[in-house]
């Protein structure tokens, strides 16, 4: 078992290896792409929005992807709302495209409309977050990343930092007291990523250590991040030693509440969240943040390449996870000029 998801990470790295790989164009290039029938393939995509750094990256990839593999995309945004994307699956399928993909903004609720795409023939791949759903059938693939690791990632590096760093709790007792931004509430992420983390915690020989003082959702967003912080720290301030967003832009803003109630974030307080986007390296530069876990969103290549084995009748595998890594602030500087988002 470990040796087959060896081997399929492996197969997932170089793909995505391959389509992040500047020059190097991912697919056979100009003109269309075809299916089965020789036609030229329209993929139907229903994205949930522009709530990050890393969504817009995500969507960049996907639309670029699909350029490089000739494939028609019709995409469509959400606007952070389930029902808008349940539309969108609706009319792709009045429409008859030939595959659909869609990033689920929550784990329940799919089963009606993907039943619906069944019934019509059309298949689907479910692409970044997860689905809850009675039958696996009603998907062909989910492409995505894994967040219960993601989730262990931040606790284990947490534990490591604390230990080397020698910190003292700051309000002199004998426990770290941590603040959590959570995701998107109901979304597989912030699911998972909190699971991942209160699990590796639980585990974890000192767990007696670490306190989680308050989690609140900030909706995967900059502006949310920073209210939800204010209030952390009106209601904790001299209490909290670190933060844990369960995305970089939570903690991007979340730094520059910090700044206004005057303490020094990455200092005072240690800042860990999970995206690896160019902002958060930046904001380890400048001594604000600790640790980014990454989570790729360069999904676009590898889901191309999975939409076309489908239609052309080949077997794929039902769940693949893409590659990612953890970059804590003294290795930021070097490796910013080789992220690619
Ligand atoms: O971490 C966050 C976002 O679903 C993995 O969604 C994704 C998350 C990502 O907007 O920034």
């Amino acid at each position: 078992m470990k040796k087959i998801i060896a081997l399929l990470l492996a197969a997932a790295m170089m793909i995505v290896a391959a389509g992040c790989g500047g020059g190097q164009s991912a697919s056979s290039g100009s003109g269309s792409s075809s299916g089965s029938g020789g036609k030229q393939i329209t993929m139907g995509f229903s994205q949930i929005g522009a709530e990050s750094e890393w969504r817009t990256a995500n969507t960049e990839s996907i639309k670029q992807a699909a350029k490089d593999a000739g494939i028609n995309l019709q995409f469509s945004d959400a606007q952070q709302k389930q029902e808008n994307q349940i539309k969108a699956i609706r009319s792709f399928i009045a429409q008859g495209v030939d595959i659909i993909a869609f990033v689920p903004i929550v784990e329940t609720g799919w089963d009606t409309v993907l039943k619906e795409a069944k019934d019509a023939k059309i298949p689907v791949i479910v692409v970044d977050r997860d689905v809850k759903l009675s039958d696996d059938s009603l998907y062909v693939a989910k492409i995505g990343t894994d967040s219960v690791k993601e989730g262990n990632n931040v606790f284990k590096w947490i534990d490591e930092y604390m230990a080397k760093e020698k910190k003292t709790p700051r309000d002199g007792g004998s426990q770290y007291n941590v603040v959590i931004l959570e995701g998107t509430v109901g979304s597989s992420v912030a699911i998972r990523r909190q699971e991942g983390f209160k699990d590796a915690m639980a585990k974890a020989a000192d767990a007696g250590k670490y306190n989680i003082l308050a989690s609140q959702t900030g909706e995967f967003t900059r502006q949310k991040g920073q209210e939800v912080m204010e209030s952390f720290l009106k209601s904790y301030g001299p209490k909290i030693d670190i933060l844990f967003a369960h995305n970089d832009d939570m903690a991007l803003g979340a730094i520059q509440a910090i700044e206004k109630a005057g303490l020094k974030p990455g200092k005072d307080i240690t800042i860990i969240s999970i995206d690896g986007v160019k902002g958060m390296f930046q904001a380890m530069i400048d001594g604000k943040a600790n640790c980014t876990v990454e989570c790729n969103p360069l999904q676009g290549p590898l889901l191309m390449e999975t939409a076309k084995k489908i239609l052309a009748g080949e077997k794929v595998e039902k769940l693949v996870y893409v590659d990612e890594g953890v970059f804590p602030a003294d290795v930021a500087a070097k490796t910013l000029p080789e992220r690619k988002y």
